[in-house]
């Protein structure tokens, strides 16, 4: 904890509005959003577009071997674990201008403030972007923080593919290939600690009329994949005693598993988001159908029972259909240390920002870190708690304040030394 006549930076909130608007051309989408999925064009795009304020800065950015990058600002003991900060630069398909990118941005505001006002911090401040934090392009989410805490194996990433049937490992290439000046480091990075800036995503400040939100910990979330077969067939000769129609098969089956997991407390999250029909004809009877569930909930015991009900539900057959499931992604509810925690709270009250402890609903980077040193998340509002959409708007008055409690937070974990 800093002593009270500490002098700590101010941001420059002018540069970092006017950095979001640069990153908003990147991938634009021309409805507002963008769209710079995991290792696509547009994310090394928007990589470079970092680099390139980092370097006028003079700072060595390194990669690790899943492709986290990272940006550090040396201490003046540089052999002291880093305090580290940071989120992810890649976006949904239908992404909006924040999520992920307001806590890259915040955390080169935090660098770049301490450079501006001349101080020597004890510990270096890293500056990281994880790769493929939102999963859309790869399944799962959250992928290089998971591999750099050892959560996930670095083969198993690598093997991933996206719809197209390219690998990680192939997308990967191609991505170091645009960086070849790039420093590498190993798996494993971790610090004295990591704070992340990022939008709620959700309701409740706004609704709360809080500008902070103090992470206690992050909900617990399931994704798992169902793979129906049945047998293609003429949509116009087959009577439907004769049909194995895998789409009515995923119906009956997701009739089934909402009534039987309906939540009168409406806590848990239930959400079928990728589903794939083939062949796709308009006059062929679907041969097979591959969809996606997405389960959230605080409760791990309660998540993990309802994880069972769909892997029981999902499996043998339905309308004469083949059923099966797998889980791709189990990642149990994570508590944030008190320690950093607190550090935020400091700062907060100490700018006199209005503030509230809270559950993240959605799942970060984060999670990940506090495997590996004392984590801690800092939220803002967004309007109307809209995310994974390109409507997602923040006040920029927000954007700066939660910059400012982050730079405080950092810099009081990091020291200043002159
Ligand atoms: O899915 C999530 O919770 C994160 O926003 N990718
Ligand atoms: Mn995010
Ligand atoms: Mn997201």
């Amino acid at each position: 904890m800093l002593k009270a006549q500490t002098v700590l930076p101010l941001i420059n909130g002018g540069r970092l509005i006017e950095r979001h608007r640069s990153m908003a051309f990147v991938g634009a989408t021309g409805r507002g959003g963008v769209n710079r999925q995991a290792l696509s064009v547009e994310d090394a795009e928007a990589r470079q577009l970092l680099l390139s304020w980092c370097s006028a800065r003079g700072y060595a950015p390194e990669i690790d071997p899943i492709g986290n990058l990272f940006i550090r600002r040396a201490g003046k003991q540089p052999d002291q674990p880093p305090v580290m900060t940071g989120s992810h630069l890649d976006t949904q398909p239908t992404g909006g201008n924040y999520d992920g990118i307001f806590g890259v941005l915040a955390g080169l505001e935090v660098l770049e403030s301490l450079d501006d006002a001349g101080i020597e911090t004890e510990r270096s401040v890293e500056l990281v972007v994880w790769m493929n934090e939102e999963g859309s392009r790869f399944a799962p989410a959250t992928m290089g923080s998971a591999v750099s805490a050892g959560a996930m194996t670095l083969e198993a990433a690598l093997n991933v593919r996206d719809v197209t049937g390219v690998s990680v490992q192939q997308a990967l290439e191609d991505h170091l290939a645009i960086f070849p000046e790039l420093g590498r480091r190993p798996l494993g990075s971790s610090g004295r600690a990591f704070v992340e800036a990022h939008i709620e995503q959700g309701p409740i400040l706004e609704a709360e009329r809080r500008k902070i939100g103090i992470v206690n910990a992050i909900q617990g979330m399931c994704t798992l994949e169902v793979d129906i077969t049945g047998f293609e067939a003429h949509a116009g000769t087959t009577p439907s005693l004769n049909r194995q129609d895998a789409f009515v098969a995923a119906m009956v089956l997701l009739e089934r598993l909402r009534s039987k997991l309906h939540d009168p407390a409406d806590v848990l999250r239930f959400t079928v988001g990728r589903f794939e029909v083939s062949p796709g004809s308009s006059n062929t009877v679907p041969g097979r159908v591959v969809f996606t569930i997405d389960l959230r909930h605080p409760d791990v015991e309660y998540m993990l029972r309802c994880c069972e009900t769909i892997r029981a539900f999902a499996s043998g057959t339905i309308e004469r259909c083949n059923v099966n499931s797998r889980l791709l992604l189990r990642s149990d509810p994570v508590q944030f240390a008190t320690s950093i925690t607190e550090e935020i709270r400091a700062a907060a009250v100490r700018r006199n920002i209005p503030h509230m402890g809270m559950l993240s609903g959605a799942t970060h980077d984060s999670r990940y870190a506090s495997f590996k040193m004392p984590t801690g998340m800092i939220f803002i509002p967004c309007e109307k708690g809209i995310s994974h959409n390109e409507a997602e708007n923040v006040d920029p008055q927000d954007l700066i304040a939660g910059a400012q409690v982050l730079s405080d937070t950092v810099v009081s974990l990091a020291g200043i030394s002159s």
